[in-house]
C-alpha cells in the first residue's frame, strides 16, 4: 500500500511520502514543494496545479480557484455567496441547490460540480507523489479544516473516489499538525499533560487546537475555528483600497475588469508579503486598465489599520479553544502557529498578548499538515514500523437524532423527540446504539444539534428503519447503532430487531449470539480505546415516558473484552434471537452512486484527453528535435557518411519539415507528429548505420588487439 498525506489547502496543497528513513515533502514538476489548487480549463486539455496557475491570467475566467471554499455548500449558503462576489469565473445554481462551475472547456461551455473540480486538484496530487515513489498511490490521508460540515466531508471522499485514491482517515488539519510536532518529541511528560495551543492562519480560515500531550499520546482538548479569516482577507482589504484610491487617481474602475481585478489582487498579495518584512512597501502595476500604470505606496501602520475589523476577530476563536477545553492562559505550555497567513506581525502581536507569550514556529508552517498526514497514514499502515502514539480525536459539533414518537407527549402533545448522541467533544470515531420498540418501519433524522455551530441547514440525513416482523405480532425491540466513523462522518450503519423469550441458557450461548451484535463493519477500528461505546435506551413502550433515556448494557465490552466462560461457570440470562432489520440512508445533498461512478468515468475521460495532449507536445518537440540534431550532424558526424547530393536533398526535406511545423503541421494529432518523425528517420537512419558500423567495429578491433 502507499503511505502518502495531503493537504489541499484553498491556495497551496502539499504532498508529503513515507520512507522508510522518515517523512518526505515531495517536489512537483515544477521542482516545487507547494502545489496552487487550480484547475484552467484550456481549449485542448485542462491545466492542473503549478501548470494552471501559470495560465490563470491569460485565462482568467475558465482559471478555477478557491476550490476549497466552494465544496460542499449549498448555492445558497451566505458564505458562499460571499465567497462568489470576488470570483472571476461564473457559479450558479445547480438542480440540485449545489452550486455549478462554468468554464469552456474543448471549445464548449461546460459546467463542473466542485467534487469534480477537487477531484482533478487530487488527481494532479496523486501524480505528484506516484512520480517520485514510482509506483501506485491510493491509500492515503488527507487533511480537512476541522469545520467541514457532514456534507463537505463527504464531498472530500467523493472527490477522492473520482481521483482514484482511498482515504483511509481524513484527518483534522490542526490534528495533523499536532502528531507531527508530539510523534517526535522525546521528553513528554508521564503524567500531567502538556497543553499547546495550535493556531493555524491559511488562506482563507481561521483554527485553533488545544491539545494535551502525553508520553506515547495526544489529546484533542478543544478545536475552534473562524471558517473565513484567512490570508485572502488581508489581501481583499488592501485591494478595496487601492481600488478606491486608483479610481480617484487614474479613473479606472477595475471592478469593471476580470484581468485588471485579478491583477491587482495577485499585486496588493505581494504588497501584503513585503509588509511581513517591512514597515512600509510600495504597490506598482503596470497597464492595469486602460493602458494606464499605477503606482501605488503603504505603510504597514496603515494596512494595519484598514484591517482592524478582520483582526480583531482573532480573539474570538482563541477565547472559545480555552473555555472548550476548560483551561486557562496559565495552562497553555506553548503556542504553535503554522499556516502561511499566520506571517502578518499583526496576528503574532494579537496571539502574544492573549496568551502573555510569544508564540512560536517550531513546525514548518506550510508544510506540517501534510506530514501529520503522511504519519497517521503510516500508522494505519502495515508496511511501517512507527513508534506507539495515541491520538484522541475530538468532535467539533453535537450530533442529535430526531424522530416521531407513537405517542403524544403528555404536556407537549407533540411526538418528536430528540436526542443528543455525539455532544460537541465526543470522541472520534464512537459508535453508540439506541433500543426503539416499534411495530412498524420508521424514520430517524441524523441532524446537528446546535444549528450555531454550523451556518448550515440542520438535517445530515433521514434513515429509514424496516420494515421487520416479530413472530408474535407485537412490538419489537429494535437496537439501531449510530456511528461516527473515522473521517468524522455521522451514519446509521445497523438495526437489530431483539426478540427474547423466557427460556433460559447459559451465557456461553448469549456470548456467542452477542458477540455476532457487535459485528460491525470492516471500518471498526483496531484501537478500542478510541471507541467510546455505549447504549441508550429510548423506550416508548411503556407509558408515555418516550423521551427517558437511560443507559443499558454495553454489548461491546460484554463480547469483546470477556473471555467466552468455561461451561462450569454457568450464568442465565434470557435467550434471545437476533435479525438484521433494513437501514436505508438518505443524505441530504449527498452525491447518488450513480452519478458517482458518471464523475469517474468522465474525469478519466479528462485526464485521458490530457494525456494524449501533453503526449502530442511530446512527439510534436520530438519531431523539432530530430530535425535540429540531423541538420547538425549532417554537417559534423554523418558528413564523410554522406555524399554531397544526399546532404543537400535531406537537408532540403528537413527544412521543410522545420516550416511545416510552424505552420500548416503546427496543431497536428499524435499520430501525424509519429508519421512525420517515421518518414524523417526511414531517410536518416541508414546515415546514422553506416555511422555506428564504422565506429562500432572500431572498439571490437582495439580488443582483440588487447586480447593478444
Ligand atoms: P487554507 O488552510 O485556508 O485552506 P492554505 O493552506 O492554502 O489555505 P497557506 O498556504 O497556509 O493556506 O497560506 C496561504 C496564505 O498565506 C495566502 O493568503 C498568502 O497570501 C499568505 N502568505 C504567504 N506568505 C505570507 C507572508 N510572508 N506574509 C503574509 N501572508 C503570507
Ligand atoms: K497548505
Ligand atoms: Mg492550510
Amino acid at each position: 500500500m502507499s503511505v502518502v498525506g495531503f493537504d489541499f489547502g484553498n491556495e497551496n496543497c502539499v504532498v508529503a511520502v513515507a520512507r522508510q528513513r522518515g517523512i518526505d515533502v515531495v517536489l512537483n514538476d515544477e521542482s516545487k514543494r507547494e502545489t496552487p489548487a487550480i484547475v484552467c480549463f484550456g481549449d485542448k486539455q485542462r491545466f492542473i496545479g503549478t501548470a494552471g496557475a501559470a495560465s490563470s491570467m491569460m485565462n482568467p475566467k475558465n482559471t478555477i480557484s478557491q476550490i476549497k471554499r466552494l465544496i460542499g455548500r449549498k448555492f445558497s449558503d451566505p458564505g458562499l455567496q460571499s465567497d462568489i462576489q470576488s470570483l472571476p469565473f461564473s457559479v450558479s445554481e445547480g438542480p440540485d441547490g449545489f452550486p455549478l462551475i462554468h468554464a469552456r472547456y474543448l471549445g464548449e461551455q461546460r459546467s463542473f460540480t466542485p467534487t469534480q473540480l477537487l477531484a482533478m486538484v487530487l488527481s494532479d496530487l496523486k501524480v505528484i507523489a506516484e512520480k517520485n515513489l514510482n509506483a501506485a498511490v491510493v491509500d492515503c490521508c488527507i487533511g480537512i479544516p476541522v469545520y467541514f460540515t457532514d456534507i463537505q466531508r463527504r464531498a472530500v471522499l467523493d472527490a477522492a473516489t473520482i481521483a482514484g485514491l482511498h482515504p483511509l482517515h481524513l484527518i483534522h488539519e490542526t490534528t495533523a499538525t499536532a502528531l507531527a510536532y508530539g510523534l517526535y518529541k522525546t521528553d513528554l511528560p508521564e503524567n500531567d499533560p502538556l497543553n499547546v495551543a495550535f493556531v493555524d492562519v491559511g488562506n482563507s480560515s481561521m483554527q485553533v487546537s488545544i491539545v494535551g500531550f502525553k508520553k506515547g499520546q495526544l489529546k484533542v482538548l478543544a478545536h475552534s475555528f473562524d471558517d473565513s479569516l484567512g490570508g485572502r482577507d488581508f489581501d481583499e482589504v488592501l485591494f478595496r483600497h487601492f481600488a478606491s484610491k486608483f479610481k480617484e487617481e487614474y479613473k479606472i474602475d477595475v471592478y469593471q475588469n476580470a484581468r485588471a481585478c485579478l491583477r491587482l489582487r495577485a499585486g496588493c498579495e505581494k504588497l501584503k508579503k513585503v509588509l511581513s518584512a517591512n514597515p512600509e512597501a510600495p504597490l506598482n502595476v503596470e497597464c492595469l486598465m486602460d493602458e494606464k500604470d499605477v503606482r501605488g505606496f503603504i505603510k504597514r501602520d496603515e494596512f494595519e489599520h484598514i484591517s482592524v475589523p478582520i483582526l480583531e476577530r482573532v480573539k474570538e476563536p482563541l477565547k472559545n479553544a480555552l473555555s472548550d477545553a476548560g483551561l486557562s492562559v496559565e495552562n497553555i505550555h506553548a503556542v504553535e502557529v503554522v499556516g502561511s497567513g499566520s506571517r502578518i506581525p499583526a496576528i503574532i502581536r494579537i496571539l502574544t498578548e492573549f496568551f502573555g507569550k510569544e508564540p512560536r514556529r517550531t513546525m514548518n508552517a506550510s508544510e506540517c499538515v501534510a506530514r501529520g498526514c503522511a504519519l497517521q497514514c503510516a500508522i494505519l499502515s502495515p508496511t511501517f514500523k512507527v513508534r506507539d502514539f495515541q491520538v484522541h480525536e475530538s468532535f467539533p459539533f453535537s450530533i442529535a437524532l430526531s424522530w416521531k414518537g407513537t405517542v403524544p407527549n403528555s404536556q407537549t402533545g407533540v411526538t418528536e423527540n430528540q436526542q443528543v448522541v455525539f455532544p460537541k467533544g465526543n470522541p472520534i470515531p464512537s459508535v453508540k446504539a439506541l433500543t426503539f420498540f416499534r411495530s412498524s418501519t420508521f424514520s430517524i433524522d441524523v441532524l446537528y444539534a446546535a444549528v450555531s455551530e454550523v451556518q448550515v441547514p440542520a438535517t445530515i440525513s433521514t434513515c429509514t428503519v424496516g420494515p421487520f416482523q416479530t413472530s408474535t405480532g407485537n412490538r419489537a425491540k429494535l437496537k439501531v447503532k449510530v456511528r461516527l466513523n473515522l473521517h468524522g462522518i455521522v451514519s446509521i450503519d445497523s438495526a437489530t430487531m431483539i426478540e427474547e423469550d423466557g427460556a433460559e441458557v447459559p451465557i456461553s450461548t448469549v456470548n456467542e449470539s452477542a458477540k455476532e451484535d457487535v459485528k460491525m463493519d470492516t471500518d471498526e477500528p483496531k484501537n478500542k480505546a478510541n471507541t467510546a461505546e455505549s447504549d441508550v435506551s429510548m423506550e416508548d413502550a411503556k407509558s408515555n415516558a418516550e423521551a427517558s433515556v437511560s443507559e443499558v448494557e454495553n454489548g461491546a465490552t460484554e463480547s469483546e473484552d470477556k473471555p467466552v466462560q468455561m461451561e462450569t461457570d454457568i450464568k442465565a440470562r434470557k435467550k434471545k434471537t437476533k435479525a438484521t432489520v433494513p437501514v436505508s440512508e438518505s443524505i441530504h445533498g449527498g452525491l447518488p452512486a450513480s452519478d458517482l461512478q458518471k464523475a469517474i468515468e468522465k474525469e478519466f475521460e479528462m485526464a485521458l484527453q490530457d494525456r494524449v495532449m501533453e503526449e502530442t507536445k511530446d512527439k510534436k518537440n520530438a519531431v523539432e528535435a530530430y530535425v535540429y540534431d540531423m541538420r547538425n550532424k549532417l554537417h559534423d558526424r554523418y558528413q564523410d557518411f554522406v555524399t554531397a547530393s544526399e546532404i543537400e536533398e535531406f537537408a532540403a526535406k528537413l527544412q521543410a519539415v522545420e516550416d511545416w511545423l510552424y505552420e500548416e503541421g503546427e496543431d497536428e494529432t499524435k499520430g501525424v507528429y509519429v508519421a512525420k518523425l517515421d518518414e524523417l528517420k526511414r531517410q536518416g537512419d541508414p546515415i546514422e548505420e553506416r555511422y555506428k558500423e564504422n565506429h562500432e567495429r572500431g572498439p571490437v578491433i582495439d580488443q582483440l588487439v588487447y586480447c593478444i
